[in-house]
């Protein structure tokens, strides 16, 4: 009699994603991010129909524009005035702003844009906003990590999800007599359900037979479609996300069609995405490091930096960098999603076209500056609390200021650090 055929897979690795480990192959990690943030919350903020082009702007400069305003060929890299003669219907949405002496922020009237002068942008709206959509995220979702990677960006790692639904209907994968390192049975499945995604194509014989890690995967879509639908429907904002095994190659796939759809990046088509990139436009491979790489090996195609080896790196970087990029390059990526916010610290800052004419004035934006940071606190939550307060200033002559650290163990013991004359605040 002919022996059933066998995954890939053991019933070691199908127990591994539910403890979240990062060495499971078959762990689901998504990422889902807001389609041009800040536009769709100024066009809900103003009751406007999302197919009106809309832009918003801090001062000249655009920071984010929609999709219809896409379209016209407007863009980020323009100001206010490039942006209305290219598209002369946009609405160019202003920021809200703190005024100096305030500690709230309001919104200008329309066709009256706030002065840079005795202004500063204030992007507490859009915080409430990002804060409302994570927990629409972790409320349906009780079960995943959850990390908040931007204000409109958050990663979930769905694998204890998807394996207790593998378990609840692949009733061959409940045979608990098998040992760890028996591989399972081949899943009867055909044909896959992926709930609308776009399936990164795989090159020509990397697909294989369907295995649990495309059934996960194929979970972990249904999900996220489901949380993108709850997004919409409580808050009418529409996402993009990205499914796939790990951090890099969600964040890359959330990125493969935008707005408002969602791409699964399986396993065996790892390789074939990642050699349409440049590898520059990897996180953390941007920078300095990317120059570097590019300029010693003559060449920024992800595709051809695929045939150096490790020792070749190695020549070149620190040890440890070099095994992250030759595995990073390969869509290895091990990083946990972490639940806690890895903010580490917070800056609030306002550059003055003039120098205020006196303490009085600065006293005045020192307020402002500290209601924001104030404000942004209270978003990390009540379980973190800042340990420094550092202040800069330029003088009017363009010196610098030297960096006042205040350190506080205790709120009411606020004590200079290493300060040439101890003060206590
Ligand atoms: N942002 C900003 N300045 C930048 C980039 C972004 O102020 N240089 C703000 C405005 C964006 C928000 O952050 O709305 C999120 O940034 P994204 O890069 O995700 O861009 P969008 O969400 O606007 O567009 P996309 O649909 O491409 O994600
Ligand atoms: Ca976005």
């Amino acid at each position: 009699m002919e022996s059933p055929r066998k995954s890939k897979f053991t019933y070691r690795h199908l127990q591994q994603p539910s403890k979240y480990s990062i060495d499971s192959p078959l762990r689901v990690i998504a990422l889902v991010d807001l389609d041009a943030f800040y536009a769709q919350c100024e066009t809900k903020r103003l009751g406007l129909s999302p197919e009106q082009p809309l832009a918003v702007q801090q001062w000249q400069s655009l920071i984010a524009v929609n999709y219809p305003s896409r379209a016209a060929g407007v863009t980020r890299h323009m100001t206010a005035s490039e942006a209305k003669k290219l598209c002369p219907n946009i609405y160019l949405a202003h920021v809200a702003t703190w005024s100096a002496g305030s500690s709230s922020w309001s919104y200008s009237p329309a066709g009256s844009p706030p002065d840079i002068n005795t202004s500063k942008a204030c992007l507490d709206p859009y915080r409430a906003e990002s804060k409302k959509i994570l927990k629409i995220l972790q409320d349906l979702c009780p079960n995943a990590h959850t990390e908040k990677a931007s204000i409109d960006e958050s990663f979930l790692d769905l694998s204890r999800d998807c394996y207790e639904r593998l378990l609840t209907e692949y009733e061959c994968l409940r045979n608990t007599s098998e040992h760890g390192d028996e591989l399972l049975p081949l899943p009867e499945v055909k044909e896959l359900e992926w709930s609308g995604s776009h399936l990164v194509p795989a090159k020509e014989g990397e697909e294989g037979e369907i295995d649990w890690d495309d059934i996960a995967m194929s979970i972990g879509a249904d999900i996220i479609k489901n949380l993108r639908s709850a997004v919409y429907e409580q808050l009418g904002y529409t996402c993009s996300a990205g499914i796939a095994s790990n951090k890099m190659l969600a964040k890359l796939g959330a990125g493969y069609k935008k707005p408002n759809q969602q791409s699964v990046v399986r396993p065996c088509a790892t390789t074939s995405f990642l050699s349409a990139f440049e590898f520059t436009k990897i996180r953390n491979l941007g920078g300095k490091l990317g120059s570097q790489i590019a300029s010693h090996f003559h060449t920024t195609s992800l595709q051809q930096l695929l045939s150096v080896t490790l020792p070749q790196f190695q020549a070149l970087l620190a040890d440890d960098t070099a095994v992250w990029v030759y595995n990073t390059l390969r869509g290895h990526d091990r990083s946990p999603v972490l639940p806690k916010s890895s903010i580490k610290s917070i800056l609030s800052a306002k550059s003055f076209r003039q120098a205020l004419p006196a303490f009085a004035a600065a006293k005045e934006w020192l307020q402002v500056l500290i209601a924001d940071i104030g404000s942004r606190l209270d978003d990390e939550g009540p379980g973190r609390r800042p340990k420094t307060l550092t202040l800069h200033f330029t003088a009017a002559s363009g010196g610098r200021s030297n960096v006042d650290h205040w350190e506080a163990r205790h709120p009411l013991e606020a004590r200079r650090k290493k300060s040439k004359k101890s003060v206590t605040i």
